[in-house]
């Protein structure tokens, strides 16, 4: 096995772009993928600080990584989620990124901060774990983002979750969804509140769009980034990994698939559904504990807060979907 570039040996093969790659080639055919990408869909202007969120496995290290690589201003924001010893890991491995690369990682811990953790928050609130967590991760990353002044928030959202995602929302047609899936949410400008106008939502972006799953684990291995392995103990059973094996099976007959449902929804379909996604937020005004916009009288994140704080920690092992036996461990470069 050849590297396509140099010729010497490779230690990857890419079926789905019918080449193999030499470690150095390999890494910088991921640079290159997130550069196509950023320029593609005008993410990141040079200059612009960005906060990457950041959770401690493959995709985000890797994101951070890259983006320091290229040259930009990348900060990390990591959310200790209370899900038991998965959360601890997340955050070593993060504490650790940021530390070996000397750049700064802006810290909350949902316990600490709010008096809540997300088994708590599943077990109060009787909905699936991911609820509750995106709804916590989304406010409170927005948050620090317009409190810190950045430009930009980027997320390590891959090939796979987003091809897995899109597989999900046309299986259910839900077009209010896919009129919002898109690789860059631009920013919004609002009154919330009487004051004067501001900025009320960063504008979010997905620069690793064009890489799969595969390709961020290897590249991780490759760059010694020790990362937490394990998938989080609450998403077993969860609908997204369902879908991911289904795009699997089809990627493994039909290699490119994965990436030509996606990029072919963007290209051909993702505008058609974007009527759908605007107005469905209604009226916004600000909440009236935290100034976030919303349509009621206080957030969403809020009203969690209300609801799941105060209580006694409820353990992983009473929340999570299917009882199994998920391993802890790290990436070994
Ligand atoms: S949303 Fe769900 Fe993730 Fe939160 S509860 Fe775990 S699986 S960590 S990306
Ligand atoms: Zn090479
Ligand atoms: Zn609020």
């Amino acid at each position: 096995m050849k590297c396509a570039v140099c010729r010497g040996p490779a230690v990857i093969d890419l079926r789905r772009h019918n080449a193999n790659f030499c470690a150095d080639h390999f890494l910088k055919f991921c640079r290159d993928q997130v550069v196509r990408a950023i320029d593609e869909h005008d993410m990141i202007e040079p200059g612009e600080r960005v906060l990457v969120a950041v959770s401690g496995g493959k995709d985000s290290l890797a994101l951070w990584d890259i983006l320091l690589e290229l040259g930009y201003d990348a900060e990390g924001m990591t959310i200790g989620l209370g899900i038991g010893d998965y959360s601890t890991a997340s955050t070593e491995a993060a504490v650790a990124f940021a530390a070996r690369r000397g750049r700064r990682l802006g810290r909350i811990d949902l316990r600490g901060d709010y008096d809540y953790d997300i088994p708590t928050a599943a077990a109060v609130t009787r909905r699936v774990p991911c609820s509750s967590c995106g709804l916590s991760k989304r406010h409170l990353i927005d948050r620090a983002a317009l409190d810190g002044g950045y430009d930009v928030v980027a997320t390590g959202h891959n090939l796979d979750d987003e091809a897995a995602v899109l597989f999900g929302n046309v299986l259910h047609w839900h077009t209010e969804y896919l009129g919002r899936q898109r690789p860059v949410l631009a920013e919004r400008i609002g009154r919330a509140g009487s004051g004067s106008e501001r900025r009320v939502f960063p504008r979010k972006v997905k620069p690793l769009i064009r890489l799969a799953e595969r390709e961020t684990a290897a590249y991780c291995v490759l760059r010694g980034i020790d990362y937490i392995v394990e998938e989080c103990p609450m998403a077993e059973g969860n609908r997204h990994l369902r879908y991911k094996e289904a795009l699997n099976a089809v990627e493994a007959a039909s290699p490119g698939a994965k990436q030509a449902f996606y990029f072919g929804f963007l290209d051909n379909a993702a505008s058609r559904f974007a009527p759908d996604a605007d107005g469905a937020d209604g009226e916004l005004r600000a909440c009236g504990r935290c100034g976030s916009p919303t349509t009621g009288d206080l957030c969403a994140f809020c009203r969690l807060v209300d609801r799941a704080a105060g209580h006694d920690p409820v353990p992983v092992e009473l929340v999570r979907p299917r009882r199994g036996g998920a391993k802890h461990r790290r990436a070994r470069s």
